[in-house]
């Protein structure tokens, strides 16, 4: 604590320095750190590869670091940003709750924090600048939606959810059963995290199909590497995936597109990892001092089997 606190009053003197030198006032790179919850899944990677893709394409200088989904590891992240007086940080969080203390360290250091794809619960809003993320709740209810009409507001429903206290798992959860509340019939008879990650889909599926097996119409999956990684378990256990088992995820990455064209996930709720430019558009803001929203929600759209082939050409991540 007292070392965080100590680089805290290094950061704001060098913060001093880099501001006066940085683009709004005419002279050298801007630099911002991005904290990443970690790599191992299609999304992740993505939005990686957008934030840093962006950060080139405007001659920022990017420090990039990949918290490997560990918690610790991305607090200590962030104090590190600061006392390297970075202009601004871009903060993909693990999980809503935890970032009080090394926020205060970055207001304190006047280093605006832009939130990035997953929101956070704070007593204090101005602890962040913004929050560009998609409307998890709205994700989770339309895959609901999708699912009650596949099957005719009838299934017997394994929802594989994703890294436990993480926003998306959360709302992505919420959105769901509000969904499938008006559907009697419609119910959820084991649920379980996979983490977001396509090795942990597949052996959360293999144990909850060994229990539950003759009973599963259908899975939930928080992503769609999970959805990817339940598809092996289905198969592995002598089912068909898209047609015993239909299966609904939410993400769209070309995997998920390239397993509806091939027939096995059937619906895939879109969230775009695609934030590199929205993001850095919060950090020049943020820098001017401009006002601006607490929070931008993404738009998503759903796609299934009978839209796959048309779209996978046209998909970016
Ligand atoms: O769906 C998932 C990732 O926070 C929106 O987290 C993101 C979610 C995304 O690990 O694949």
């Amino acid at each position: 604590m007292l070392a965080a606190a100590i680089t805290t009053f290094t950061g704001c003197d060098k913060k001093a320095d880099t501001q006066s030198a940085n683009p709004q006032g005419g002279g050298k790179k801007l630099v911002v750190g991005f904290s990443q919850v970690g790599a191992d899944n299609d999304w992740r990677v993505a939005e990686t590869k957008s934030i840093r893709d962006e950060a080139a394409k405007r001659g920022i200088e990017l420090k990039y670091d990949d918290a490997k989904d560990d918690m610790s590891k991305q607090l200590a992240a962030i104090s590190s940003f600061i006392a390297q007086g970075v202009d601004a940080i871009i903060l993909a969080p693990k999980v809503e709750t935890g970032w009080e203390p090394v926020l205060k360290e970055a207001k304190a250091a006047k280093i605006p924090v832009i939130l990035v794809d997953r929101g956070i619960k704070v007593s204090d809003e101005s602890l962040y600048a913004t929050l560009i993320a998609s409307d998890f709740v709205a994700e989770g209810k339309m895959a609901a939606d999708w699912l009650a009409k596949k099957t005719g507001g009838k299934a017997n429903i394994i929802e594989l959810e994703g890294t436990p206290g993480a926003a998306p798992a959360i709302d992505r959860k919420k959105g769901f059963a509000d969904g499938i509340a008006a559907f009697p019939e419609m119910k959820i008879i084991a649920a379980q995290s996979g983490d977001f990650k396509t090795a942990k889909g597949k052996e959360v599926t293999e144990t909850l199909l060994q229990k539950h097996g003759k009973d599963v119409t259908a899975i939930y999956a928080h992503n769609d590497n999970m959805a990817l990684g339940a598809i092996e378990a289905i198969k592995a256990a002598g089912k068909k995936p898209g047609q015993e088992i239909i299966i609904v995820s939410v993400d769209a990455v070309k995997a998920g597109f390239e397993s509806m064209v091939k027939g096995e996930l059937n619906c895939a709720v879109e969230c775009t990892p695609l934030l590199g430019p929205a993001a850095f558009d919060a950090v020049d803001m943020a820098l001017k001092g401009d006002k601006f929203d607490k929070k931008t929600v993404v738009q998503d759209r759903v796609f299934d089997q009978s839209s796959a082939a048309t779209e996978l050409p046209n998909r970016k991540y």
